[in-house]
């Protein structure tokens, strides 16, 4: 292998970025994965729960993106610290039509903030994707939540983390760009 190619494949390596997709189970994360993989790559099938992880890699602008799609399920929770190695996003999925699971999630989200504080926001930046936005009709009702989410995290969170709220819908595809961007912009901030 000539230099130059040993140079172009490090470079190549170097735009790589991990990014890990976590929240409650139902919560939409397989969903949002599936939508922001290409077209050609998109599962037409139901999407089932997911039983351990998947990983899919996906080329954003020209940052590739190796997505950590982890199940949510309670018994699954345990395992969510060994994911964090490497890793420079987070994303954060709340199914904001399920007031009743609201405090779980920020419970949740909470404790993998407690078991290390210099882990999320900082070596790992967070964005929130309050997901299925399309089962929410009444836009007041839709602020509403939305600032309920960002007073929690207000509490949760010091100011200075590197933190971005998405709303969201796996299912009509709304936010879905705006996700894309947002995951943009905090894996160069990683480089
Ligand atoms: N209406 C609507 N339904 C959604 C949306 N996102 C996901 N769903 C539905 O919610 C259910 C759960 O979606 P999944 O993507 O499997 O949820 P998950 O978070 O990956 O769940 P686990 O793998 O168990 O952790 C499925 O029936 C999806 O079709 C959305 O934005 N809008
Ligand atoms: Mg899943």
């Amino acid at each position: 292998m000539g230099l130059l190619s040993i140079i172009r494949k490090q470079k190549l390596k170097d735009r790589e970025i991990r990014c890990l997709i976590l929240g409650l189970d139902n919560s939409g994360k397989s969903t949002i994965v599936n939508k922001l993989l290409p077209e050609n790559e998109q599962s037409a099938n139901g999407i089932t729960p997911t039983v351990g992880f998947q990983i899919h890699s996906l080329m954003i602008q020209d940052i590739m993106v190796s997505l950590w799609d982890i199940g949510g399920q309670r018994t699954l929770r345990p395992f969510w610290d060994n994911y964090f190695d490497k890793t420079q996003v987070m994303i954060w999925c709340i199914d904001v039509s399920l007031l009743v699971r609201f405090d779980e999630t920020m419970q949740e989200l909470g404790e993998l903030v407690n078991r290390d504080e210099s882990r999320i926001g900082y070596e790992c930046a967070v964005i929130i994707a309050l997901n299925k936005i399309d089962l929410v009709d009444d836009k007041t009702e839709l602020s509403r939540r939305c600032s309920l989410v960002e007073s929690e995290l207000k509490r949760l969170f010091k100011p200075d983390i590197r933190l971005a709220l998405v709303k969201c819908s796996g299912i009509t595809g709304e936010g879905i760009d705006d996700l894309r961007d947002r995951l943009v912009e905090f894996s160069r901030f990683a480089q």
